[in-house]
C-alpha cells in the first residue's frame, strides 16, 4: 500500500540522498512530506520529476504521516520524533539521539533486521562509521565469533554535512591558488592537505564521542555486550566515502582465505582484493554506490600466540550506506 512519507531535514546532504534512494528503490511513496527548518521553507525538492514544496518541521506537520525518515540533528530529532510517533508515524532516525535507548532498535538490516519488529515507534540508524565497519565484520563473526575490534577510521568531509563538503572544496581551492585558508569551520583545523584526529568531543579518558559510538553501537547491534573495541576516528580530506582499517580478534581460528570466501558471499559487501596488482578499496571507487568494499585481507602478524586475529581495509559511501540507504532499507521492513 502507498505510504505518506516525511523526510525531516529534507534539504540536507542525507535528506537529499534519502529522496534519491526512495526513487531508486521504488519505495511506495503515496505522498511525500519534505520538512525542514524555517530557513528552508519556500524551497522545493524534486521527487519523481516533480517539485515538492518544503514545509516547516513542526509537530502538526506529522498529521497523517505513516513513515518518517529522520535526517536532522540530535536536538530536532529529540523534539520532533516523539511528536510524530504520537500522531501514529513510525520513525527511522539517523541522529544519535535515540540510538542507545533500550526500547529503540538500532539496526543494520544485514545484521539485525529481526530487531525492527520490536520498535515502539522509533528505529535508530547507526553512525556511518559503525555501519561501514560492521557490515563486513558481522559475516566473519557468524563463523568465528568476534571478541575484539581495533579500528582506525579515515572519515570523509561529508560526515559534517553540506558545510563539511563546501569547506573542504573551499580549502582545496585556497591551497591550489596559494591563498590562506582562513577559517576552518565546521572542522577544528584546516582539513585540506591535513588530517584531524578528532570527530566530536573528548571524554575523560581521551576518546572522542565518535570513537565510543563504534564500541557502544557495535555491542548493541551485534548483541555482543562483552565486545571490546579500541577505535581512533580521523577526519581526512576526502569528499564522501569513509575508509576503515580493522583488526578483528576471534574465538576460533579464521584464515584470510576463508575470510575472503565468507566476504564474497556476504550481503552488502564487495571484495576488492588483489594487492599484487594494486587492487584494493579506495574512496574514489566506493562513492555514490551502496556496497562496502573490502580488501587487504590478511593475517595479523602481531597477534600473540594462541590469539586468532585478522586485519582488513574497507571503504563505503558515508552518505548512502552510511546513512540514507541504510535508513531506507530499514523502512522497507515497515511496509
Ligand atoms: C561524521 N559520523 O562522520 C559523523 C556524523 N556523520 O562526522
Amino acid at each position: 500500500a502507498q505510504k505518506t512519507v516525511a523526510i525531516l531535514g529534507a534539504t540536507g546532504v542525507v535528506g537529499t540522498q534519502m529522496l534519491q534512494c526512495l526513487e531508486e528503490r521504488d519505495f511506495p511513496v503515496g505522498k511525500l512530506v519534505p520538512l525542514a527548518s524555517e530557513r528552508s521553507v519556500g524551497k522545493t525538492v524534486t521527487f519523481r520529476g516533480e517539485r515538492v514544496p518544503v514545509q516547516l518541521a513542526c509537530p502538526e506537520a506529522f498529521e497523517g504521516v505513516d513513515i518518517v525518515l529522520g535526517a536532522a540533528g540530535d536536538a530536532q530529532a529529540k523534539e520532533l520524533m516523539p511528536e510524530a510517533v504520537k500522531r501514529g508515524a513510525t520513525c527511522v532516525d539517523n541522529s544519535h539521539a535515540f540510538r542507545l535507548y533500550d526500547e529503540v532498535p538500532l539496526v543494520i538490516p544485514e545484521i539485525n533486521a529481526g530487531d525492527i519488529a520490536k520498535n515502539q515507534g522509533i528505529i535508530a540508524n547507526p553512525n556511518c562509521a559503525t555501519i561501514i565497519g560492521l557490515v563486513p565484520v558481522w559475516p566473519l563473526h557468524q563463523e568465528a565469533h568476534v571478541t575484539r575490534l581495533i579500528v582506525s577510521t579515515y572519515q570523509a568531509a561529508s560526515g559534517a554535512g553540506m558545510p563539511g563538503l563546501t569547506e573542504l572544496e573551499r580549502e582545496m581551492a585556497c591551497v591550489a591558488s596559494g591563498e590562506p585558508v582562513g577559517q576552518t569551520k565546521p572542522f577544528q583545523h584546516q582539513l585540506a592537505v591535513n588530517l584531524i584526529p578528532q570527530i566530536g568531543g573528548f571524554n575523560e579518558v581521551g576518546y572522542t564521542s565518535e570513537e565510543m559510538k563504534m564500541q557502544n553501537e557495535g555491542r548493541k547491534i551485534m548483541h555482543l555486550p562483552e565486545l571490546r573495541v579500541n577505535c581512533t576516528c580521523v577526519r581526512v580530506p576526502v569528499m564522501r566515502s569513509h575508509s576503515e582499517s580493522i583488526t578483528v580478534e576471534f574465538e576460533k581460528p579464521l584464515s584470510p582465505e576463508r575470510a575472503r570466501q565468507i566476504l564474497e558471499a556476504a550481503p552488502g559487501v564487495k571484495v576488492v582484493d588483489d594487492p599484487a596488482n594494486s587492487v584494493y578499496p579506495m574512496p574514489l571507487d566506493t562513492s555514490d554506490q551502496d556496497l562496502v568494499y573490502v580488501g587487504r585481507i590478511r593475517e595479523d602478524l602481531s597477534a600473540p600466540d594462541g590469539v586468532n586475529s585478522l586485519t582488513f581495509w574497507c571503504c563505503g559511501d558515508q552518505i548512502r550506506k552510511g546513512a540514507a540507504t541504510n535508513a531506507v532499507q530499514i523502512a522497507e521492513y515497515l511496509l
